[in-house]
C-alpha cells in the first residue's frame, strides 16, 4: 500500500509553544542545513514534494495565550497542529510518504492524525504508530506535572484525553491504543505508568533492550502491530543517549546506542509499510543557552537526527 513510496511530503515545523525552552523550533533549519534533503534527494533518489518553507506559523500563534486546564499556550499548540495536520493529510492523501521535521514533540497530534485520516479514507485502515522515546508522552492535561502538550501528544492521539481547545481533532483521525508501540522509555511519570497498564499499551524499555537486545525487541514490536497496517514512526531524538542526541529538551541518560536507533529505523523501512515519520526535539540552541556555546554536541546531535531519518528511508539498503 505504498503506490508510490519513492514520493516522499516533507513539512519542516518551526514550532516550540509545546514546551518551556527556545530553540527546537530551529531544529528543522539545523537538519536541512546539515543537508539532509539532498541526501533524500541525490543519494537515496527520493521525489521531494517541499514547500521551501520552515513553517513558524506566526499568524496562529496568539499574543495571549494564557494555560487552559493545566495546558500550556493551548490555542497556539491547537491552531499549529490544526494547519499541520492539513499539510500531512495533503501529502499523505496522494500517496506520499510524509517526513515531518520538528519542532518540539507537541506536533505529532497535527502530523499523525493527518496520515491517518488519509490512511483511512485511502485503505480503510488505522494507522500503526512506533514512538521512539525517553517519554511515553502520554500525559493527560489532569496528569501532567508540567503542563506541557509536548508530553501529551499520545494522549490526544489515541482518544486517551479529550478538550475543546482540540475539537478539531476528530475521532477518524486517531490512532487506536491496541496499534501504538514504544520502544526506549526511560522516564515515565507515575500517572502515565497508570494509563499504560490501564489501556494495555505496549511499551518496551529500556530494560527491555538490556534483556532481549534491539533485534529481538523490534521484531516483537513489529509482530505486534501485524503484517498488514501501515506504519507512523515517531522518533523523538531524546531516545538516543545524550552522548549522541546531548542538544534537546529533556536529555535522559541511559539511552539508545546511535546504531541502536538507526536500527529501529532500518527494520521499519524493511516493512515496506513506512507511510510517515516525525523526527522531533533537536534544540540547536539549549546547550549554548545553558551551558555556553558547545558546538560539537550541537553537531552531534544533528548528526544523529539525520542519521535516524537516512536509515528509516532507505540508506542502509544494499
Ligand atoms: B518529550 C514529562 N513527562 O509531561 C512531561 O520530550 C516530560 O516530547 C515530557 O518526550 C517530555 O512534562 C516530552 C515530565
Ligand atoms: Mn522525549
Ligand atoms: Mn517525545
Ligand atoms: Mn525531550
Amino acid at each position: 500500500f505504498l503506490p508510490s513510496n519513492d514520493n516522499l511530503g516533507i513539512v519542516a515545523v518551526a514550532f516550540s509553544g509545546g514546551q518551556g525552552k527556545g530553540g527546537v523550533d530551529a531544529g528543522p533549519q539545523a537538519l536541512i542545513k546539515a543537508g539532509l534533503l539532498e541526501d533524500l534527494k541525490n543519494d537515496l533518489g527520493y521525489k521531494l514534494h517541499y514547500d521551501d518553507q520552515i513553517h513558524s506559523y506566526e499568524e496562529l500563534i496568539p499574543a495571549e495565550d494564557p494555560a487552559i486546564d493545566n495546558m500550556k499556550r493551548p490555542l497556539a499548540c491547537s491552531q499549529v497542529n490544526n494547519r499541520l495536520h492539513e499539510q500531512t493529510y495533503a501529502h499523505a492523501s496522494q500517496g506520499r510518504l510524509v517526513l515531518t521535521l520538528g519542532g518540539d514533540h507537541s506536533i505529532a497530534i497535527g502530523s499523525i492524525s493527518g496520515v491517518a485520516r488519509a490512511i483511512r479514507e485511502r485503505l480503510n485502515k488505522p494507522l500503526a504508530v512506533i514512538w521512539v522515546d525517553a517519554h511515553a508522552d502520554i500525559n493527560t492535561f489532569e496528569t501532567s506535572p508540567s503542563g506541557n502538550v509536548h508530553g501529551m501528544p499520545v494522549a490526544f492521539l489515541a482518544g486517551l484525553c479529550q478538550h475543546d481547545v482540540f475539537g478539531w481533532l476528530k475521532e477518524e483521525y486517531r490512532i487506536p491504543a491496541d496499534k501504538l508501540v514504544y520502544i526506549g522509555l526511560r522516564d515515565v511519570d507515575r500517572g502515565e505508568k497508570k494509563i499504560l497498564r490501564e489501556n494495555n499499551i505496549k511499551a518496551f524499555s529500556m530494560h527491555d533492550i538490556d534483556r532481549h537486545g534491539i533485534g529481538k525487541v523490534v521484531d516483537m514490536a513489529l509482530e505486534y502491530i501485524g503484517d498488514d497496517i501501515p506504519i507512523h514512526l515517531s522518533f523523538d531524538v531524546d531516545a538516543c543517549d545524550p552522548v549522541h542526541a546531548p542538544s534537546t529538551g529533556t536529555p535522559v541518560r541511559g539511552g539508545l546506542t546511535l546504531r541502536e536507533g538507526d536500527f529501529i529505523c532500518e527494520a521499519v523501512h524493511a516493512t515496506g509499510k513506512l507511510v510517515g515519520m516525525d523526527l522531533v526535539e533537536v534544540n540547536p540552541m539549549i546547550l549554548a543557552k545553558e551551558f555556553g556555546a558547545d558546538t560539537w554536541q550541537v553537531a552531534e546531535t544533528v548528526r544523529t537526527g539525520c542519521s535516524l531519518v537516512r536509515c528509516a528511508l532507505g540508506e542502509s539498503l544494499l
